[in-house]
């Protein structure tokens, strides 16, 4: 239906090239046939569908501008940004699988790793064979990581990691953990952890009322012994992972302004079907603006992340600039799923409509990979040159 591929109102199509164009299409169909049908109910029953994760590899959805030869795409940045909104309009839960898998597991392991670590794991993790998280956030450290506790000592032949994770995407799934520790320096490193190494477990978190089709859970070291070559060797420091972050939070820039499309979509077709005062509601001055304003918001940020995505593929996009796209469209979207769900009046909490899930997965997106204020402090520490977060 014709409410699935908008809106275009400033026609940003003109923007993308053929490829982008066919790309989008096909993540497009995969989701309408795939996701959309079933994502309600499983948030309604909090389940993860496993299933997805080798759907995603066939199409490509995992590492799509991780080079060819390592199993990924070899795809530009705006093709990585609409394949994120294409997923989010179908559900946040669903990108975060994927843009974790991408962003945060193949990208340091292909950036920071090794020959032999790119050639074992990305061709399986691009495929979806195997399922990966990326282990930062701690019990006590979410908005300043560089407080980590979790740390790992020399054994001469081998690493012995000690601490916990905690809200790590795909977690109780993963058959690999890129975690981040500090050595006996107090030096961030990137380690990847597999399933089977014992002393490692991954107990998941339960009772969330939010990316409900997405499985979190924590990551817990005990002793765990890791082989040297598991090391990322080619970056340390907190730089590493943040690096990492700010390919995450351009997908999420995107991803969230396809939640955003979705509510808009339903609350058009809703407010045009819907009377009361043996009027449809659309024709209330009151839910015009809504939906004027819905659009007009959504027009920025098509436009915000599509120059975005140029400035990513040239290389010149800065932590600053990733943080501005981020908040918006988080901010955005968040907004809009309210004002969607006001236009839908009772019938907008149900599982009938998408909006109250949108709602729900979205008060996640705009914490994690970075909180609304501390992306705000990001930019302020651009603006001013001064840090508040320290
Ligand atoms: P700060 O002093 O600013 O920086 C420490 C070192 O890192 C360097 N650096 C960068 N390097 C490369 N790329 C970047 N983007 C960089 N940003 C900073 C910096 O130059 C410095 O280097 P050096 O050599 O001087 O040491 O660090 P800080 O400790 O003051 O922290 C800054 C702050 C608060 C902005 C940062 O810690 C932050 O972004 N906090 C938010 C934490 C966060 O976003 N966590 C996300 C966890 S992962 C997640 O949520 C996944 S959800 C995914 C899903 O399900 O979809
Ligand atoms: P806190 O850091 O305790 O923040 C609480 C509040 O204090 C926020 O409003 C924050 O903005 C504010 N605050 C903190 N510091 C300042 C300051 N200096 N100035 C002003 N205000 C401040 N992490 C991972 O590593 N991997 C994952 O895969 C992952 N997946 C996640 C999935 C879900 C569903 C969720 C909810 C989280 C996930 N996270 C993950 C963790 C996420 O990144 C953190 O929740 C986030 O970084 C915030 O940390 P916190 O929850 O500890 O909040």
């Amino acid at each position: 239906n014709d409410f699935f591929e908008s809106p275009d109102f400033y026609v940003v199509d003109d923007l993308l090239t053929e490829e982008h164009l066919l790309i989008r299409a096909s993540i497009r169909d995969f989701v309408k046939k795939e996701i959309t049908p079933y994502v309600e109910q499983w948030c309604q029953d909090a389940y993860f569908p496993y299933d997805i994760v080798k759907k995603f590899g066939e199409i490509g959805a995992f590492g799509p501008t991780v080079p060819e030869q390592y199993g990924g795409g070899g795809l530009d940045y705006i093709s990585y940004g609409l394949i994120m909104q294409e997923i989010e309009r179908g559900d946040s839960g669903m990108r975060s699988t994927a843009s974790v898998q991408g962003s945060l597991v193949m990208y340091p392991i292909y950036k920071f790793g090794s020959e032999e670590q790119r050639n074992k794991y990305l061709p399986k993790l691009a495929s979806g064979e195997w399922l990966g998280c990326f282990g930062l956030t701690e019990p006590d450290h979410g908005s300043n990581p560089s407080g980590m506790l979790t740390n790992f000592k020399d054994m001469g032949d081998h690493y012995l990691l000690n601490g916990a994770k905690m809200w790590i995407s795909n977690s109780p799934k993963a058959d690999v953990a890129v975690v981040w520790a500090k050595n006996e320096e107090g030096r961030i490193h990137g380690l990847i952890v597999e399933r089977g190494m014992e002393g490692f477990s991954t107990p998941e978190t339960h009772n969330k009322w939010s990316l409900r089709a997405s499985c979190t859970g924590e990551l817990v070291f005990d002793n765990v012994k890791v082989p040297k070559e598991n090391l990322l060797p080619n970056k340390s420091g907190l730089g590493a992972p943040l690096m990492c972050l700010d390919s995450a939070r351009y997908g999420i820039a995107w991803g969230a302004i396809g939640a955003a499309m979705d509510c808009y979509d339903s609350a058009r077709r809703y407010a045009a079907e819907r009377i009361q005062f043996n009027k449809p509601i659309a024709s209330f001055q009151l839910t015009q603006k809504k939906l004027s304003e819905m659009l007009t918001e959504i027009t920025k940020a098509q436009l915000l992340n599509w120059k975005l995505g140029k400035m990513m593929d040239e290389g010149k996009a800065t932590t600053a600039q990733i943080s501005m796209a981020k908040r918006n469209s988080v901010h955005t979207a968040l907004t809009i799923a309210r004002e969607a769900r006001q236009i839908h009046g009772g019938m907008g909490i149900t599982g009938e409509y998408p909006i109250m899930r949108h709602m729900m997965n979205l008060e996640s997106v705009i914490t994690y990979e970075g909180t609304h204020d501390i992306h705000l402090l990001i930019l302020g520490a651009d603006i001013t040159g001064i840090p508040a977060f320290s």
